[in-house]
């Protein structure tokens, strides 16, 4: 019951969700941001590492794409230290393990997290023809990724690595149908289990990720690397108005841990990242979260069960 209730959903949102940038328009983040392991961490990315999963539903069997948005790392978008001198390697892999194996679904980039079968993989380094512009790798066959009976579809893995220098490589990914522009697959999605991204060189603006609380959840511990004290990180969900969680300093972890309510069960959180005035420029952050047994939980690009809203409080009239 409680899967086909799962699978309800996940449809529910399929026919929702038509579009499939990277970060996706509802995240309202700028950038992910993987630095050179040349890099301290106090730059804002704690392991030079970022694995994102792209879930194809089962129905779709044509070839697509995963195109890379400012693959390289020099140029207006990217964040320069010294001299650019950073090369990033992407990594996309498909077949047995690619998700099911323990260590792709954590958040270090430790054991066996390079789990499948390498389908294609590209080095980039400062190069202009693709500054500011798209690189696509595939096409891929769906029946190349690792079918996961729980999400009804077929999982492909990338893993973007700042293999040397230590700059900070700014891009996006755009799951499409067609190699050389921006087409969404109609139901797919994309997830994560840590997120290292660029906050907005702007106050008014918020961003936001979306963790998923699977049935059996208690409590959640949310973790943020320098956060710089960037204003607040608050927590929104159908049972919650707006819960601050602690906040990191520079270059430390921060941590926080919220009881779970029967009502978020089945439903996304709702992470705002408010940024603090006056200005934080350039601010890069990475977030986890865990559940009471420490297993990293998935932020979906297109939260399950839609942008949650807070219920608000029920009117209990009483009854003369
Ligand atoms: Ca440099
Ligand atoms: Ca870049
Ligand atoms: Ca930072």
């Amino acid at each position: 019951m409680i899967k086909q209730l799962y699978i309800f959903i996940l449809l529910t949102i399929s026919a929702l969700g038509l579009s499939q940038p990277v970060p996706n328009v509802e995240e309202n983040i700028p950038f992910l941001m993987t630095f050179g392991v040349g890099a301290g961490t106090s730059w804002g990315d704690d392991d030079f590492s970022q694995a994102f999963f792209f879930l194809i539903p089962e129905e779709y069997d044509e070839p697509f794409f995963i195109r890379v948005f400012d693959p390289d790392t020099g140029g207006k978008i990217d964040e320069i230290a010294g001299e650019f001198d950073t090369r990033s390697v992407y990594e996309i892999f498909g077949g047995e393990g690619v998700w099911t194996e323990e260590a792709a679904q954590e958040t270090s980039p430790v054991g066996n997290y390079k789990s499948g079968t390498l389908l294609a993989s590209r080095a980039f380094a400062q190069n202009p023809r693709y500054d500011n512009g798209w690189y696509t790798f595939g096409p891929f066959n769906p029946a190349q990724g690792e079918y996961v009976e729980m999400y009804k579809g077929r999982i492909f893995k990338i893993i973007c690595e700042g293999v040397s220098g230590d700059d900070g490589n700014m891009y996006r990914y755009y799951l499409s149908t067609n190699a050389d522009e921006n087409r969404p697959i109609e139901g797919a999605n994309a997830f994560a289990y840590e997120y290292s991204f660029r906050m907005h060189n702007d106050y008014e603006e918020v961003s936001h990720i979306y963790p998923y609380v699977e049935e059996g959840t208690i409590s959640v511990k949310i973790s943020n690397f320098d956060w710089d004290y960037d204003g607040n990180i608050v927590v929104i969900s159908v049972a919650r108005q707006g819960r601050e969680v602690r906040v990191s300093g520079e270059d430390v972890w921060g941590e926080d841990e919220l009881r779970v309510q029967e009502e978020e069960i089945g439903t996304s959180f709702d992470f705002r990242f408010v940024k603090a005035r006056p200005l934080v420029r350039n601010n890069n952050v990475v977030v986890n979260v865990r559940n009471q047994y420490g297993d990293a939980m998935p932020f979906f690009t297109i939260p399950i069960g839609g942008v949650p809203k807070y219920r608000g409080e029920v009117e209990f009239v009483p009854i003369d």
